[in-house]
């Protein structure tokens, strides 16, 4: 294996080439040495893409829906880099293989790039990789980058975050409203869409779907989240959800909300990455640990005055 040249690998990617773009995101996935540089090199040029965040239930039609949007956005003349992130999966199998497959039609094009990213067994790791992964696209010029994940839990709800505009996809069947609900995917969705509005039960789910987003608590001048029928397999309904992607970009550009909601993102990446950080340099000092821990058995330091030393040897400066 070759080993990366940040500045080489950096200005390659930004001119095109492929090959360089993956092994970039690779190594940020990796959060080796050389992802802080390569992170560095890239900051400059990102936050030009508008981040698009889809999610919901196993087969609701992520992947059929991103691939309809890739295509209307193509003709447009955008690029679209698209992340399909699988937090169950502890490598890139099945159903990702299935995305692959079904957007191999785009692998091909120029302006297209798809990259699938699973857990690989490190826990909060995806939620760290993630926005590493979309900044890189970014940075490399893409105008528009997805996030695809599945919408089952918390992991999947912090990694959808990384967006700038949040799309929830239903489809018409039981629970799919309750399931919604229950995830907490109401709360974080800007537009939704129902799927497999071929189906029998769909205006059904449309109207619950519109009751229950309109139920949700707002002030004046807020965001209404609208609720698009599509099926993407026929691509019905995609120029209109294209629309309304569009419309909450631009809502949110002029409101300041798009500029509230990265300020806050960028926050919490950096507390993440501090607290990773903490959490590191303490598991280094198992020595003291251990040592603290034997003088609080035998009573001879408080636990407070312990995490103060350890603090301390972390330098970090305390009262
Ligand atoms: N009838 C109908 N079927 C659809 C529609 N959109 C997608 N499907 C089918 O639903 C199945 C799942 O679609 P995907 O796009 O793979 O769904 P997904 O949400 O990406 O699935 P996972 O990534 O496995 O969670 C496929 O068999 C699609 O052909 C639609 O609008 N109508
Ligand atoms: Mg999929």
């Amino acid at each position: 294996v070759r080993t990366l040249d940040p500045p080489v690998a950096v200005a390659a990617a930004r001119d095109g080439d492929r090959r360089a773009l993956a092994r970039l995101i690779s190594a940020v996935e990796g959060r080796g040495d050389s992802a802080r540089q390569i992170g560095r090199l890239l900051v400059p040029f990102t936050g030009h893409a508008h981040v698009v965040g889809i999610t919901g239930a196993p087969g609701v039609g992520k992947s059929t829906t991103t691939s309809a949007l890739i295509d209307g956005w193509r003709k447009q003349g955008r690029t679209v880099g698209v992340i399909a992130v699988d937090p169950s999966s502890p490598f890139t199998g099945g159903a990702l293989l299935g995305d692959r497959v079904r957007m191999s039609d785009h692998s091909t094009d120029e302006g297209t790039f798809i990259r699938s990213m699973a857990a690989r067994g490190q826990l909060g790791g995806l939620a760290a990789a993630t926005p590493a992964a979309v900044r890189v696209l970014d940075a490399c010029g893409f105008d528009l980058v997805v996030v695809e994940t599945v919408g089952v839990g918390q992991s999947e709800i912090d990694i959808v975050r990384c967006a700038d505009t949040v799309l929830i996809l239903q489809a018409p069947g039981m629970g799919d409203r309750v399931q919604t609900a229950k995830a907490g995917l109401l709360e974080i969705g800007d537009v939704f869409a129902v799927n497999k509005s071929d189906r029998p039960g769909a205006a059904a789910t449309n109207r619950e779907l519109k009751s229950m987003v309109d139920s949700r608590p707002m002030a004046a001048g807020d965001w209404r989240p609208p609720v698009v029928a599509i099926v993407a397999v026929e691509a019905t309904g995609i120029a209109e959800l294209a629309e309304a992607l569009e419309a909450h970009r631009e809502f949110s550009l002029a409101s300041g909300s798009l500029t509230a909601r990265r300020l806050d993102r960028a926050r919490s990446e950096i507390l993440g990455l501090a607290a990773g950080g903490f959490q590191e340099a303490v598991s280094e000092r198992a020595q003291l640990l251990a040592h603290l821990s034997e003088q609080v058995l035998a009573g001879r330091l408080d636990p407070d005055d312990a995490a103060h030393q350890v603090l301390t040897d972390v330098g970090v400066r305390t009262r």
